[in-house]
C-alpha cells in the first residue's frame, strides 16, 4: 500500500464514521444539550479510535455496516469523556480539538449533560444492535461497557486524579493508564475480532491484538505526557505544560524525560512486533501498520 492509499483510506473510513455521529442526535436538534454534544463530538478529533475498530474489522473481514455503530459509539465514549475530564471539577481546561471546551462554549451544567447525552446515546445505539442482533454484538457491546467503566477508563480516571509525582509506584502508574487511556484503545481493537465471533485461528489471533492493544494504549499516554512536555498549545489544541506545574504523575515527571523516550520506545517495538504475529498468522496487515505509524508519528 503506497501511503497515498492510505490517506485515501483514512479519509474514506473517516468519513463514513462522520456521517454515522452527524445523525445520532437527529431526534434532538432543538435542545442545547444535543447541540453541545455535537459541538464537541463533530468539532475536530482524529478519530483513532474508530479507525483502529473499522481497519482491524477489514483486517479480519467483518462487513463494514456491522463495524460502524459499535466505531461510533466508542467515538461517542471517547468525547465524553474529554468534555468531563475538561471540567472545572477535573482538569479545568479551556481548549479542546483546536477550540474552547465544551463548558466555555457552553456553560458547566450543559457540558456535564452533553457528556452524558453521548455515553447514554452510544450505549441506546448498542442496545438497539444488540435487540437486533447476535450473541456477539452483545459480548462485544459488553466490552465496550467493562472498558469504559470502573474497571476501566472511569477506573483510571479515579486513580488518576490523586496520583501525585511523589506518592506514586512505576506499577501504579502502568496501571492506572492501561485503565484510563488503554481500556478504551483496547476495545476499538478487540470489538472487531468479537463481532467476528468464533473461527480458526481466533485464540492467537486474540492474543497478539492484546499485546497490540495493551502496547498501543501505554504507547499512547507516554507519548501524550511527552507532548504535553515538548509540544505547543496551538499544535496540540489543548492546553500543555499543565501537568508538572500541578505536580501530577505522568511518565515524564516520575520518570523523566530521558526514560519515559526509552519507555515509549520500548512500547512502540512492542506494538509492531504484535502486528508482525498477526501478519505471520496470515492477516494483511498493510492498512493497520499504516496507521500505527499515524499513530506513532502523530503530533497531536
Ligand atoms: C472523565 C470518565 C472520564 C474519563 C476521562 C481519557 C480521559 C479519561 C481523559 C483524557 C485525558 C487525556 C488527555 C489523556 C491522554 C490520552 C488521550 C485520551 C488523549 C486524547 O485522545 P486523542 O489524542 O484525542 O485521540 P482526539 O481529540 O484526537 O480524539
Amino acid at each position: 500500500m503506497t501511503e497515498d492509499s492510505f490517506t485515501e483510506v483514512r479519509q474514506v473510513v473517516t468519513e463514513k464514521v462522520n456521517r454515522f455521529l452527524q445523525n445520532v442526535f437527529n431526534e434532538y436538534e432543538t435542545d442545547l444539550t444535543a447541540q453541545a454534544a455535537l459541538y464537541s463530538l463533530l468539532g475536530g478529533g482524529k478519530r483513532l479510535r474508530p479507525l483502529l475498530t473499522m481497519i482491524i474489522g477489514e483486517m479480519l473481514s467483518v462487513p463494514e455496516d456491522i463495524l460502524i455503530p459499535f466505531a461510533g459509539s466508542i467515538e461517542m465514549i471517547h468525547t465524553y469523556s474529554l468534555i468531563h475530564d475538561d471540567l472545572p471539577c477535573m482538569d479545568d481546561d479551556s481548549i479542546r480539538r483546536g477550540r474552547a471546551t465544551c463548558h466555555v462554549e457552553y456553560d458547566e451544567a450543559t457540558a456535564l449533560l452533553a457528556g452524558d447525552a453521548l455515553l447514554n446515546r452510544a450505549y441506546e445505539i448498542l442496545f438497539e444492535e444488540c435487540i437486533s442482533g447476535s450473541k456477539e454484538k452483545g459480548k462485544a457491546a459488553s466490552y465496550i461497557a467493562r472498558c469504559s467503566g470502573i474497571g476501566g477508563m472511569i477506573g483510571g480516571q479515579s486513580e488518576d486524579i490523586h496520583a501525585m509525582i511523589h506518592s506514586i509506584s512505576p506499577e501504579s502508574l502502568y496501571s492506572l493508564h492501561k485503565k484510563k487511556t488503554g481500556a478504551l484503545i483496547s476495545a476499538s481493537i478487540l470489538v472487531p475480532h468479537i463481532l467476528k465471533g468464533e473461527y480458526s485461528r481466533s485464540e492467537e489471533t486474540r492474543d497478539f491484538l492484546f499485546s497490540f492493544a495493551e502496547h498501543l494504549g501505554l504507547s499512547f499516554q507516554i507519548k501524550d505526557d511527552l507532548l504535553d512536555y515538548s509540544s505547543t498549545t496551538s499544535l496540540m489544541g489543548k492546553t500543555v505544560g499543565k501537568d508538572e506545574k500541578a505536580g501530577k504523575a505522568t511518565f515524564v515527571t516520575v520518570f523523566g524525560l530521558q526514560k519515559a523516550r526509552s519507555l515509549y520506545d520500548m512500547e512502540m517495538k512492542a506494538v509492531y512486533h504484535a502486528l508482525n504475529g498477526l501478519a505471520r498468522l496470515g492477516y494483511n496487515t498493510v492498512l493497520i501498520t499504516d496507521l500505527t505509524d499515524v499513530i506513532h508519528e502523530r503530533e497531536n
